[in-house]
């Protein structure tokens, strides 16, 4: 049953019942699903319900922390089971080279006017063929200020023994490619690194950052935020709109963000319709939904991220101007898209990133 139903029909709400509708129930028929795979907490329930009303469905979410874990969950079957999943920029092309998405029908999409000129046909993707760009935003340190004073904005706050001798932290888990080009950039090699080399230098210099005393593991960016929010640990690789997020709801306060200088990562997550979607059309209707102009400026104002969508402007929250969300000129020259990975070099790269993770 959807959330709306259940919501109509629960505790609380008496249903006037007819002796006619009491005889003869209506036959069971099975109601239209979204099976929506979203990353963690990235979605408002105003806009799940707003679709369910829009679409006479229900819908039905699973949640993951990264690419990794969405990848393997399709290749296990996922790409039967769920109708749109939000893939970051570099996995856009990984994830249609493995057969696991499909090429959408723009036809169905008439609201792909609204984004931007620059994400209507962004190098990752040519044309959005496969995907719909959903949010964009920054990967960087998260620290507790209470902790750590004033720290270089370098990678060194993870790399450098010297920078936080004492205090627990965290390195990204996921795909692998965030917390290797972190390394790599630290070792200035940049962060989008691609030879053999610079990521076999990148990973010795992860096994020696493990075997620190107060490193305490490989947690997503997701689930990082919330560590630092419980003080669990003082350091972190962070997504920025999970920042934001916090700093919204007071929960975070006590954290600070920054983009190293070495550089690091600026992505876009995006919509795609696995290949064997139980009900394609139902999910080209929540793509094209997402990106009306008022959903367009709800999704930001909730999630805290930046909006690819041009129409919804006007109606975005101010905090989305600041620099946390929008990255200054300055920034940019410290940003750089993950690299897209396919065939001998990704098995080079995973290999390199399971021995790490050993
Ligand atoms: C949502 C985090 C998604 C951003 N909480 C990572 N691409």
């Amino acid at each position: 049953m959807s959330r709306l139903k259940s919501l109509l029909l629960g505790a609380g709400c008496t249903i006037a019942l007819t002796a006619a509708s009491l005889m003869a129930p209506p036959p069971a028929q099975a109601e239209p699903t979204l099976n929506l795979f979203n990353w963690s907490d990235y979605i408002p329930e105003s806009m799940i319900t707003e679709f369910e009303l829009q679409c006479g469905c229900a819908v039905n979410e699973t949640d993951y922390d990264s690419n990794s874990e969405m990848e393997a969950k399709l290749k296990a079957g996922g790409d039967s089971e769920f109708d749109v999943v939000v893939p970051s920029s570099y996995y856009v092309a990984r994830l249609a080279a493995e057969g696991l998405i499909q090429p959408l029908d723009h036809s169905q999409i008439p609201n792909f006017k609204n984004l931007y000129p620059k994400f209507q046909n962004p190098s990752y993707d040519p044309g959005d063929k496969y995907s719909i760009p959903y949010q964009w935003g920054t990967t960087g340190i998260g620290y507790l200020k209470a902790n750590i004073k004033n720290p270089p904005h370098s990678w060194g706050l993870i790399f450098n023994p010297n920078d936080n001798t004492s205090y627990p932290f965290t390195m990204m888990s996921g795909s692998g490619q965030d917390t290797i080009g972190a390394a790599c950039a630290y070792l200035g090699y940049g962060f989008n690194c691609t030879t053999e080399s610079d990521w076999l230098a990148a990973a010795k210099l992860i096994k020696q950052t493990e075997a620190r005393k107060n490193f305490s593991g490989f947690v997503d960016g997701t689930p990082e935020r919330d560590q630092l929010k419980a003080g669990l640990n003082s350091v972190g690789m962070v997504f920025n709109g999970d920042i934001a997020e916090s700093y919204a709801d007071g929960t975070g306060l006590g954290i600070n963000y920054f983009l190293p200088k070495q550089g690091t990562e600026i992505w876009v997550d995006t919509m795609a319709i696995p290949t064997h979607a139980p009900d394609p059309q139902l999910a080209l209707e929540f793509i094209n939904f997402v990106l009306n102009a008022y959903q367009g400026a709800e999704l930001s104002n909730f999630n805290d991220y930046a909006s690819p969508n041009q129409a919804s402007e006007p109606q975005l929250a101010s905090n989305l101007q600041g620099e946390l969300i929008t990255p200054t000129p300055a920034d940019y020259k410290l940003l750089h898209f993950l690299p897209p990975l396919s065939g001998h070099q990704l098995q080079v790269f995973n290999a390199i990133w399971a021995a790490v993770k050993q």
